[in-house]
């Protein structure tokens, strides 16, 4: 169907570059965040995560002490998310449809933000309504290994490095599967010195985002 896609595990393929270049997609997170700041959210077992998170389009993911859910306005500031990029939008249904997934129309996207040293446990998406839908996930900035397990929390592992511009789609058999990413490692000096330098944050620490687009509702 599509000769660049590449097979990850079952129904979870890999659209490498497919995002890129992602500069100005860095412009539009710059701006979601001036308006829905970046924040470590609180989870339901009181920890705190080392990820930062924000998000736009009509619904956006919370976790705090009451659980996981979508909330249609931000709980720090009382307004709405900020609006889904369009380009983003005809990106992750065109994505989708790529890998397979023809129809997806998503209304969340959650933003995460890792600065070196943060990682992501093993957890599935779960959260939302329709588990038919598939997950886009778009990878901006830093280089991070990606683990898949699959239907269990300590499945057989398929590592993945995902790549600024890379996009892992994945649905239907795969749609509940558990994934996690690994510590985020310091780039080395020889790729951050290259024209392709990663984002950095307000003191000039390098930084990986990452985009998932889902339909909560
Ligand atoms: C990340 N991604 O790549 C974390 N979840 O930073 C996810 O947790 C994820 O990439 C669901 C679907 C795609 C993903
Ligand atoms: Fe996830």
């Amino acid at each position: 169907m599509n000769a660049l896609r590449e097979s990850v595990a079952d129904d979870v393929w890999l659209l490498r570059r497919r995002a890129a270049p992602t500069a100005v997609m860095l412009e539009e997170i710059a701006r979601i965040a001036a308006d829905a700041p970046f924040r470590r959210l609180r989870t339901p077992g009181g920890g705190t995560m080392s990820v930062a998170m924000t998000n736009c389009g009509p619904l956006g993911w919370h976790s705090d002490a009451r659980g996981y859910r979508y909330v249609d306005v931000d709980p720090g500031s009382g307004r709405r998310w900020p609006p889904m990029p369009e380009r983003w939008r005809e990106l992750a249904a065109s994505a989708a449809a790529e890998a397979g997934f023809p129809g997806f129309e998503p209304d969340a996207c959650l933003v995460n933000r890792y600065a070196v040293g943060t990682q992501m446990g093993a957890h599935r998406d779960y959260d939302e309504r329709d588990l038919r839908q598939p997950i886009v996930s778009v990878s901006i900035g830093l280089p991070a290994q990606f683990l898949w397990h699959g239907a269990t929390r300590g499945g057989s592992l398929v590592r993945v490095e995902l790549l600024d511009g890379d996009v892992l789609v994945w649905g239907g058999r795969a749609r509940a599967g558990y994934h996690a990413v690994k510590r985020i490692a310091a780039p080395d000096l020889i790729a951050s010195a290259a024209a392709d330098a990663p984002p950095t944050d307000e003191t000039g620490e390098p930084l990986r985002y990452n985009l998932t687009f889902r339909r909560a509702k």
